[in-house]
């Protein structure tokens, strides 16, 4: 390396090389020979010096000034052919006066200063490496030879020696003992940053313009270091205090990372500088308690009324809830006069699956706010170092975190870098060198950080969120630091990490090293410092003696946004909510849908679609799947509610029959029909073709629906098996969320359902999985069979005052059905979702029926077909529409039309799969009760199998064909019933 920066060019005129340099990239021509030469021969690190070079200094500077030289004066370039001035300095280097360096003046200018700009740049690249930023100072990270000056042909002779180095590091000249001494305080002291891998220049530079003007560090006032301290002893004392109080129960605490206090502090108080309205908070265990208390404000007195066993909740509200330590809160601070709005999403055990549900709040919380530029509402999330490392949740976050359907202006991300996840050492839980290293994907800066040092700590606060706010984009503080106990406070560290956990016990906390520091300065007496701890144990006293008649007094989870929605009371079935349409507003919306907009190349065969649909309108008959749900958008933007849409390929829809898009077949501009019913007068219509993640966008709209009760948020599987992708954040806050935090949420799950010979992964979407974790009313479950149903259930989300997540087996054959169309009239006043759909033909007198099958979804169509073929008039059908809540009165009314009827339960899904489980007993109980002649409920389906359906299409049509003859007409006494015993 040294070698080859001895060809190359020199010193002061390194800029007017690099702004040569860029020219001859452009085009070689326009440089020189002797010049063209030159740049030909050189290697990959002069090169990208040379863009570097001009990188820095030209973003700076205005119109045509490309560099400036100092005290020496100014160098122009208006063309490389035109006069050139360059005024040198007198630094010995290059001959004083105006000239036009050639190759060769250049090169007998200094060798020096490429050389320490070399150097410079290896420490703005690697500093990191042996910066001090791990308290434990377990790893003894002191030396690397790319940031040792006799790499680059530097010797100690030369310590002393005036350099130019072009105002780089601020200076014209310098030694190398002060260059060194600059470039450790900046990258290698308490922090270390990453952030030469950002490919922007704008971003680049603004960091390095940020942090080496003032050797990356914040001269705090006396007002400024008290508050650090007194933010250190509430969060030290506040963890002193439960250890002590509560021997052994687990809280999760923060011992160790207590600086992470005084650095959110700083978020929000710099936040609120620049414009931050409202902060969404996502966290784990670690440290979560005393962040509810020290910066959401929760009174201790809760918090230790939990710790002695007490709810945290109205005891009215009969809910199972959750322990303290995942709970969320919200408050609002103050700084400075703002009015700071922050709340804590509550999350499960699962780490970082809370990281999508705070954005997807954040976004809809911009969307209400009109925070068009998303500078008012900003997502925080606090990471433990093992699960940012290894959970794919995190880099599923991080990839949505630029995209136009979810962005959200950046999120702040801190890492809570204890070193350890639970008893695994880094060395074992990932294979990069930091934790932080996932978010490099998105090339966020990073900053690691010394937790010892609470002044860095908060000085790297303010330079992520003054980042966050100027480029609207992720960045991660990596805060190193330790776990003072086991990672619950029962567990023994020292049985796996004992030389860690001894070098533990003899560190003094962070907030003696901070105030012996500010004792040394002079800036408060050791007795001041103590009455500060002492002062707080006591206040901690006073707030444990009222904990014990503490009783939480109100939910707060219908204020706000949600006022006018109610907890569901009495039977679901009992509910009849009205999302019937005026019938000139389906044609008003329907006549949007089908209009081809002016001046636009629709493409022809959605041109036909759309005079289809016109028809469909203008006749009132055989309205499909996609019109209905357009409908059922389109009048809901009319009355006032946003519609987001979002999953893989929504826009046209996987079965290619929404086309909720146009797009312009010669420039490929996009219509959205539904934004053009009553331009401006009308709500948002927003569909969005996700990324390829299941678990991340599904996190993202459940976090959408949780903030915004009136706009119906949807995520659509591509098809319903992909959803089990997901199934941390179905398990953990689509089916539990109410239950455990008191959160509704009105969001929809659209899941493509149905055996159609696709093989294993394109027939079921696991339907039984759902039915499973059926309870207290938590959702909805249902696979309706007509465009009409789909509208009206659709609508029912939003056109009543309570939200329950409803989950849709939606179809994919059906969707393009001759049987699958409703009237129009369907939809109009008078009609309403049923959730028990009676037989629809005419056939022989009820009591006369022999059979009455009772199933869902789509073999409804099969059954249907068959039946009517073969004429057979006394087997009736009647489908659930609805299967949770189950419709108890709607079935029964049904069953007990055909006292005397066999009943079949028939599915498509195997034995162990689809409704079978769950709908046989409670069918039994129905006709046990209306006491009819048969009392036996009889299966009728595949059998069970391990892989939902088979993958030989052959196969799947002989199986399709004979649960629908068996179902018909097969002698019921033979078929093995699923229960039944095997006979060997
Ligand atoms: C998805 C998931 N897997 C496993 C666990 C069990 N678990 C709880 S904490 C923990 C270690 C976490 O380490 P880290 O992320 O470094 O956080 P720390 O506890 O050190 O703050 C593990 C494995 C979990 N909660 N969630
Ligand atoms: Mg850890």
């Amino acid at each position: 390396m040294a070698g080859s920066s001895d060809t190359f060019l020199t010193g002061a005129n390194a800029q007017y090389v690099a702004e040569l340099y860029a020219r001859f990239t452009e085009n070689a021509s326009q440089v020189d020979q002797s010049w063209a030469d030159y740049f030909a021969t050189m290697d990959d690190e002069e090169r990208e010096i040379l863009i570097d070079l001009r990188g820095a200094s030209w973003a700076a500077s205005a119109s045509g000034v490309i560099g400036q030289f100092g005290s020496g004066g100014l160098m122009e370039i208006e063309s490389e052919r035109d006069a050139v001035a360059v005024e040198v300095p007198n630094a010995g280097y290059v001959t004083a006066g105006t000239v036009r360096p050639s190759v060769d003046v250049i090169r007998a200018a200094t060798k020096d200063t490429i050389r320490a700009l070399m150097l410079i740049r290896t420490y703005r690249v690697r500093g990191h490496l042996i910066a001090n930023f791990d308290p434990l100072g377990l790893e003894g990270r002191t030396q690397h030879p790319e940031l040792d000056y006799r790499t680059y042909g530097f010797t100690d002779a030369d310590l002393d020696r005036p350099i130019f180095i072009d105002n780089v590091l601020g200076l014209e000249t310098a030694t190398m003992r002060e260059i060194l001494q600059i470039l450790k305080e900046t990258y290698c002291g308490s922090i270390g940053v990453e952030f030469m891998h950002i490919q922007e220049p704008d971003e680049k530079a603004w960091i390095q313009r940020r942090i080496e003007g003032i050797r990356n560090q914040t001269d705090f006032t006396i007002k400024g270091k008290r508050a650090i301290l007194e933010r250190l002893v509430e969060s030290e004392g506040f963890e002193k205090y439960l250890d002590v109080k509560f021997k052994g129960t687990k809280r999760f605490g923060l011992d160790g990372g207590e600086s992470v206090v005084p650095a959110i502090e700083q978020i929000i108080k710099r936040g609120g500088q620049m414009g931050v309205k409202s902060i969404v908070m996502g966290m784990a265990h670690r440290g979560r308690l005393n962040i509810l208390a020290s910066i959401l404000r929760k009174p201790y007195m809760a918090i230790f009324a939990e710790f002695l066993g007490l709810s945290a909740m109205p005891e009215e509200l009969e809910v199972s809830g959750d322990v303290k330590y995942h709970l969320g809160a919200s408050a609002d601070r103050v700084f400075d006069g703002q009015s700071i709005h922050l709340s804590l999403t509550a999350n499960p055990s699962h780490l970082e699956c809370v990281n999508p549900v705070v954005l997807g709040k954040v976004r809809a919380k911009q969307r209400q706010m009109g925070d068009d530029k998303r500078e008012q509402v900003m997502g925080l999330l606090l990471h433990g170092d093992a699960a940012f490392a290894g959970q794919g949740l995190v880099p599923e976050t991080l990839d949505m975190s630029q995209l136009r359907g979810y962005q959200t202006g950046g999120t702040i991300h801190i890492i809570i870098n204890n070193q350890i996840g639970f008893t695994t050492h880094p060395s074992y839980s990932r294979s990069s060198p930091y934790p932080s290293d996932v978010a490099k994907m998105i090339q966020a800066p990073i900053f690691h950080i010394n937790g010892d040092d609470p002044e860095a700590v908060v000085h790297v606060a303010r330079i992520a969120m003054e980042f966050r706010q100027e480029f609207k984009k992720d960045v991660v503080i990596d805060m190193f630091c330790y776990r003072r106990h086991g990672h619950n406070e029962g567990d023994e560290p020292m049985f796996t990490n004992p030389i860690m956990y001894k070098t533990i016990a003899n560190h003094p906390t962070t907030r003696e090293i901070y105030a012996r520091k500010l004792i040394e300065e002079g800036v408060l007496s050791e007795a001041a410092s103590d009455k500060m701890v002492a002062d707080f144990s006591a206040h901690l006293d006073k707030e444990r003696a009222a904990a014990d008649g503490y009783k939480p007094n109100k939910a707060d989870w219908l204020e706000g946004k949600w006022a006018g929605l109610f907890v569901l009371e009495g039977a679901e079935e009992l509910r009849d909510d009205d999302t019937s349409v005026e019938m000139d507003l389906l044609r008003e919306v329907g006549h949007a849908l089908s209009e081809p907009p002016a001046l636009f190349h629709t493409n022809t065969k959605i041109l036909r679609q759309m005079k289809a649909k016109r028809k469909m309108i203008d006749t009132q008959e055989g309205v499909d799947w996609a019109l209905a749900e357009a409908l059922a958008y389109g009048t809901l933007l009319i009355q006032g509610h946003g519609v987001r849409l979002s999953g893989q390929d929504s826009g046209r829809g996987t079965f290619s029959h929404r086309h909720s898009v146009l797009v312009d077949q010669e420039n490929e501009e996009r219509f959205i029909p539904l934004n053009n019913i009553r331009p401006g007068d009308q709500a948002h219509y927003e569909v969005i073709d996700s990324p390829l993640s299941e678990a991340g966008v599904l996190g993202f709209e459940y976090g959408h629906s949780l903030s915004d009760p009136h706009c119906l948020t949807i995520w659509e599987a591509q098809f319903g098996d992909f959803a089990n992708g997901a199934q941390v954040i179905i398990d953990q806050f689509v089916s539990s969320g109410e239950t455990k935090w008191l959160r509704m949420s009105g969001l929809v799950m659209l899941l493509p359902h149905g055996f159609e010979g696709q093989g294993p992964e394109h027939s079921s979407a696991r339907l039984e999985r759902y039915l499973q974790s059926s309870a207290e009313d938590n959702w909805q479950v249902v696979n309706v069979t007509t465009p009409a149903q789909f509208f009206h259930v659709l609508r029912r989300q939003l056109r009543r005052n309570l939200r329950k997540p409803l989950i849709v087996m939606s179809p994919k054959s059906l969707l393009r059905h001759k049987l699958v169309v409703s009237n129009l009239g369907e939809m109009g006043p008078g009609t309403r979702f049923r959730r028990v759909l009676p037989e629809h033909d005419r056939l022989v007198l009820d009591k006369k029926v022999k059979r009455v099958i009772v199933c869902s979804g789509k073999i409804y169509y099969d059954l249907l077909e068959e039946r009517r073929a073969r004429e057979i008039n006394d087997v009736a059908i009647v489908r659930l529409e609805q299967l949770y809540p189950f419709p108890w009165k709607g079935l029964m009314q049904q069953l007990g039309r055909y006292p005397h009827a066999e009943v079949v339960w028939c599915q498509e899904e195997p034995a162990n799969m689809g409704a079978w489980f769950f709908v046989a007993q409670r069918i039994e109980t129905i006709v046990r009760d209306l006491n009819n002649d048969h009392l036996i409920v009889n299966y009728v389906g595949r059998r069970g199998a391990a892989s939902p359906a088979t993958g030989m299409h052959k196969r799947h049509v002989e199986e399709q064909k004979w649960i629908v003859e068996q179902a018909l007409s097969g002698d019921l006494k033979k078929l093995v019933q699923p229960h039944q015993r095997p006979q060997y």
